[in-house]
Formats: C-alpha cells, structure tokens, sequence
C-alpha cells in the first residue's frame, strides 16, 4: 500500500492523535455494518427502529432487534484493527478514541476511556427515572423489560436519531480533534453528525487527516488521504511504521 511520506513521518514523530471509528471497523469481527449493499439497513428501515417514537410505538420489535445484536457481539471478538488502536494508544501521548460503534470491542481490545458517541448496546436505562441497568432480563413472558423502582419502560442506551448526544462526550471528542496533530476517521460512511464533523473540526485546526475505508465517503474530497482498503489490514501497517 501506498503510505505518503507525510503520514509516515506524522505516524513517527507525533504525540497527538485522535482517531475517529465506525461501523467498518468492526466488519471483519462479524458485525454488520449499517449502510451499504449488506449493511443492516438494507433489510430493516432505520425508521422503524432507530428512533424514540419507533421505540414508543413498538417497544417489544425494537428490544427484538437490540437483543439479536446483542447476541451477535457476544459472539465476536476484537480483530487486528481494533488491537492496533489498543496499541498505539500505549504509544502515544495525547491518544484520544472517539467512537460511533455501541459494540464494546474497543475496549476487549484493551483501549481505555473510549469516548462513545452513541451510547453502548450493554447499557440500558428506564425512561421513568433515568435509573441504568446494567443486565436487562428479556424473557418470552417479559419481552419489554421494566424498572424495579418505577416500573418505567427499559430502553437501550443507544443514541437514536433526533436524540442529543451523552453529556459532555462530543465535546471531549471536539477538544481532542481541535488539539491532534494527526486525526484517523476509519470504517465510517461519515453521513451521521456530529459525529461526521470531527475530521472537518480537526483539519480546520490544523491537523492532518487520514480515511481508512474500503471505497470513498462523503468526506474523502475533505481529508487529506484516503487509504482504501480493510481497516484490519492497513492499521497494523500504520503501527507497524509507528514500532520501526
Ligand atoms: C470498512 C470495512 C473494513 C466496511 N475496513 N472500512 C440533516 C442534515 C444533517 C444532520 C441531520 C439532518 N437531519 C437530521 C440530522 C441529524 C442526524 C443525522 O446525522 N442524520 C443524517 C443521517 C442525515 N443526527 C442525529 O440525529 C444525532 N443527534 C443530533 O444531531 O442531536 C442534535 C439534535 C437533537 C434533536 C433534534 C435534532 C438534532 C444522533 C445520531 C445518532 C446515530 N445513531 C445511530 C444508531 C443506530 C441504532 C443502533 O445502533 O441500533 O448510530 S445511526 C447509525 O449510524 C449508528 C452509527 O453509529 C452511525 C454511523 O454509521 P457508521 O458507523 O458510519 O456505519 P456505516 O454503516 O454508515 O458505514 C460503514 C463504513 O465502513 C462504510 O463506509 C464502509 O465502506 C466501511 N467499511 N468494512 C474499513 N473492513
Ligand atoms: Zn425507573
């Protein structure tokens, strides 16, 4: 692979990386993608169930849905992408791991505080009290689950479209894209904001910022390369160069 002169140099001598992740990176692991030609919204709507009056209207196909994902992540494991960040994270000093994935395989991968945008499928929290639960039981009786202490409905901790962010998490995100010298956006279509406007904020701040996809996106014609290929081949290369 072509790697330019200027992100081996930046990979070799920089101490402040920000790296943004999406749902490619945890193709090769097993887990579907959203968009695409096999992606999951291929066959769902998104509308259906990724919105809070989807959820209202149809809360036992929505938990359907969380709960044969759920089953698919506990299934898979980390691949070498997710472990190549894991270890640059060792390598550098101002490392910041935003990402767009509910998935957890970051963090089986070894990164440490993982800035999640969209929340984590092993979360959930009543929407009655605000209360988080930690392992939410779905029987065949009980398909919707309910809070102990309200009896309010249970609902992923997903961020839904139309939903704000968690609290204080983009903005950890912006500050780290703002400050990097050299920001990653890897596995992602880049069509959902905010999330897509870290690579725009960090290349107004000055930062280098390199796409690793399989084929171009929505911000390829803004970000200064594209390396086109899988994300759990091209990462170790990138260490690798990182390691010489
Ligand atoms: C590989 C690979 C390999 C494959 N190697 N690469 C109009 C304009 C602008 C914005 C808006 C608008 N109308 C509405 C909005 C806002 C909306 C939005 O952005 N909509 C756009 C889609 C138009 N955003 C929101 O609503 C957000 N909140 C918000 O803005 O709050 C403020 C607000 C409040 C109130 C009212 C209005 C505004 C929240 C967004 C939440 C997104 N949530 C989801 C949840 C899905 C549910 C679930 O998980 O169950 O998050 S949507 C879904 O998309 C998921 C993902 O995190 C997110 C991003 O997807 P990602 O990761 O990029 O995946 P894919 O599938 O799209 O792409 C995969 C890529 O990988 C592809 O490019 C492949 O090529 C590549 N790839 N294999 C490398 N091996
Ligand atoms: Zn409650």
């Amino acid at each position: 692979m072509n790697i330019s002169h200027k992100l081996r140099s930046l990979l070799q001598n920089t101490e402040s990386i920000c790296v943004l992740t999406g749902a490619g990176i945890s193709a090769e692991s097993g887990v579907e993608t959203f968009r695409g030609s096999n992606g999951l919204w291929s066959k769902l709507k998104p509308e259906e169930l990724a919105n809070f009056d989807a959820f209202m209207r149809n809360p036992e196909l929505v938990w359907e849905w969380y709960n044969y994902r759920k089953e698919i992540i506990h299934h898979v494991k980390p691949n070498p992408a997710h472990f190549a960040l894991a270890r640059l994270q060792e390598m550098v000093k101002d490392f910041t791991l935003v990402t767009q994935n509910v998935d957890n395989l970051h963090r089986r991968a070894g990164s440490t505080n993982v800035l999640e945008l969209h929340g984590n499928i092993e979360r959930s929290y009543c929407i009655g009290c605000g209360k988080f639960v930690a392992n939410v039981e779905v029987s065949l009786e009980n398909k919707v689950p309910h809070c102990q202490s309200c009896n309010g409905i249970i609902r992923p901790d997903i961020v839904w479209f139309g939903e704000m962010l968690p609290e204080g998490v983009f903005e950890a995100a912006t500050e780290a894209a703002d400050r990097c010298e050299l920001f990653l956006t890897i596995g992602t279509s880049a069509v959902v904001y905010p999330a897509a406007n870290l690579p725009i904020t960090a290349r107004k701040h000055g930062a280098y910022v390199v796409e690793i996809n399989l084929e171009r996106t929505e911000i390829s014609h803004t970000v200064h390369e594209t390396l086109l290929g899988k994300a759990g081949e091209i990462l170790p290369q990138l260490l690798k160069i990182k390691e010489e």
